[in-house]
């Protein structure tokens, strides 16, 4: 049988309440992740990984506030408070999620011109993670995935995936999102398009 992998996103501190991007209700999906954890063949974490003054973050551009938006060499990009940098109590994992499971920590964000929602790629949509080469190389050609935030995170990671040949579920009720100008049901409606399996 084909491998299968479970890809929990960004179930970090700065994502879930308190935190400086909090996700409306994103400590709330902490149980049922680790139900899924619990039953997943492999375990596959992403953690949002930012150097100090990174280029998505609003304070690095003057006169720009949190969820504005301007156009990077690479197209538009929305910018974020600042969030998840290296080392941070932020940037770590909720602390009630069971990652000791984990066979891969997939960080992103890190290069300091260049934002990276997806687990697959950068937003330039060129730069690799790895992550697909990693899957691929293990015989893994099934991805559930769950996390923070469905509409940012977690769509461009299932979206990519389905680009790159894998059969994508996104379980919604492990998933929580951001939901700015729309976003929710555009990318739920891009995620279905594309032929992902929304549980
Ligand atoms: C995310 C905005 C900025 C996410 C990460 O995990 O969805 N969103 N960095
Ligand atoms: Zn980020």
């Amino acid at each position: 049988m084909a491998g299968q992998a479970l890809i929990v996103i960004d179930l970090q501190n700065d994502f879930c309440p308190g935190g400086a991007l909090a996700v409306a209700g994103g400590d709330e999906i902490v149980p049922p992740v680790n139900a899924m954890i619990r039953d997943a063949e492999h375990v596959v974490l992403t953690q949002d990984w930012h150097p100090a003054g990174h280029s998505s973050f609003a304070s690095s551009h003057a006169g720009k506030e949190p969820f504005q938006t301007v156009t990077m060499p690479y197209g538009e990009q929305t910018l974020w408070p600042d969030h998840c940098i290296q080392g941070s109590t932020g940037a770590d994992f909720h602390s009630g999620l069971a990652w000791t499971k984990a066979e891969l920590v997939i960080r992103k964000g890190f290069r300091p011109a260049i934002d990276s929602y997806s687990a697959f790629f950068e937003n330039d949509h060129a730069t690799p993670t790895g992550l697909a080469g990693y899957l691929r190389e293990r015989g893994i050609s099934a991805i559930t995935l769950a996390g923070l935030a469905t509409d940012f995170c977690v769509a461009y990671s299932a979206l990519d995936a389905v680009k790159q040949g894998f059969a994508v579920t996104v379980r919604l009720d492990a998933c929580r999102g951001i939901d700015l100008g729309g976003s929710m049901e555009t990318m739920l409606g891009r995620m279905r398009d594309a032929g992902v399996t929304l549980a």
